[in-house]
């Protein structure tokens, strides 16, 4: 089987130290939990910025510092910057960490509930115009998907030439609002993309392991991170990424799947555009 590209989510724009103290918001911590993250298997990185006191920004400036910060560590990671940011963000807000022109980011493909009043705004419109934004630098995106909506919708756009090959999928699921992360749903989805299309499973909060397992054993890929989820299992908390990339790496090598380098990922998703102009 193709090897395993491991993503981990470093921090997201949501969770708080508060509910982790894993979770990183000053660039030493983004700094130590990126190269431990990397040292156990993880060959992207998905970033979303904080300041100092966790607030979540989108500002390019800060982005470039905690980019810098993980360079220190490792030159080979690819780096994945979000541009969902946090919700209530506007778009141009979104937007503005493409100006390092990342080697890749994140097109979310579509709008739903996130929770409580929260909506996670991603119109028709915005997905056109935050893919043409990509094209203009080259950067290669990662379509995050939280519903099958969303895979047809990119899947539409992609028909009209407003998303462009390679695709690769991100199933997002579990999120209060999205699709659940059941098998069924995993599955559901990786049967609606095209066979030459690749695609990574980002469980949320107990989710995590079950998918991560189904996309092993499916030939798909894993992310992984505080992101996502703050426990290694029920009623411990994660003390580091590291150890919930550590924990895939243990289920992937039982059944006998190599983990993918840095280069091995830009292989298999078809990348290296951008790797080395910038960051
Ligand atoms: N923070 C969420 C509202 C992405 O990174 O592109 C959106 C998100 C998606 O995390
Ligand atoms: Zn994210």
């Amino acid at each position: 089987m193709i090897k395993l590209i491991i993503t981990c989510a470093l921090s997201g724009a949501e969770v708080t130290k508060a509910q982790n103290p894993a979770v990183p918001y000053t660039l030493q911590e983004y700094q130590q939990e990126a190269a431990a993250a990397i040292k156990e298997g993880a060959s992207i990185l998905h970033v979303h910025a904080r300041y100092d006191d966790g607030t979540p920004t989108q500002d390019a400036k800060r982005y470039q510092e905690i980019i810098s910060a993980i360079r220190q560590v490792s030159q080979a990671v690819i780096i994945q910057v979000s541009t969902g940011g946090a919700i209530g963000m506007t778009r141009e807000e979104r937007l503005a960490p493409l100006v390092l022109n990342p080697e890749m980011a994140t097109l979310d493909c579509g709008t739903l509930n996130f929770g409580g009043d929260d909506i996670f705004v991603n119109t028709e419109n915005d997905i056109i115009h935050f893919a043409a934004k990509m094209h203009e630098r080259h950067i290669a995106y990662e379509l995050e998907c939280f519903d099958k909506g969303h895979v047809d919708l990119a899947l539409r756009c992609y028909r009209k030439g407003l998303i462009r090959a390679p695709l690769h999928f991100s199933f997002v699921l579990g999120v209060v609002g999205g699709m659940t992360g059941e098998t069924r749903d995993f599955h559901f989805l990786r049967e609606s993309i095209p066979e030459d299309a690749t695609y990574s499973v980002a469980g949320i909060g107990r989710y995590e392991f079950s998918l991560a397992e189904c996309a092993i054993l499916s030939g798909g890929h894993v992310r992984v991170g505080l992101e996502d989820n703050l426990y290694l299992e029920k009623g411990v908390l994660a003390q580091s990424n590291a150890e919930l990339v550590r924990k895939v790496r243990m289920m992937a090598s039982r059944v006998g799947r190599d983990i993918a380098t840095p280069d091995e990922a830009r292989q298999l998703l078809k990348l290296g555009y951008n790797h080395g102009k910038s960051q």
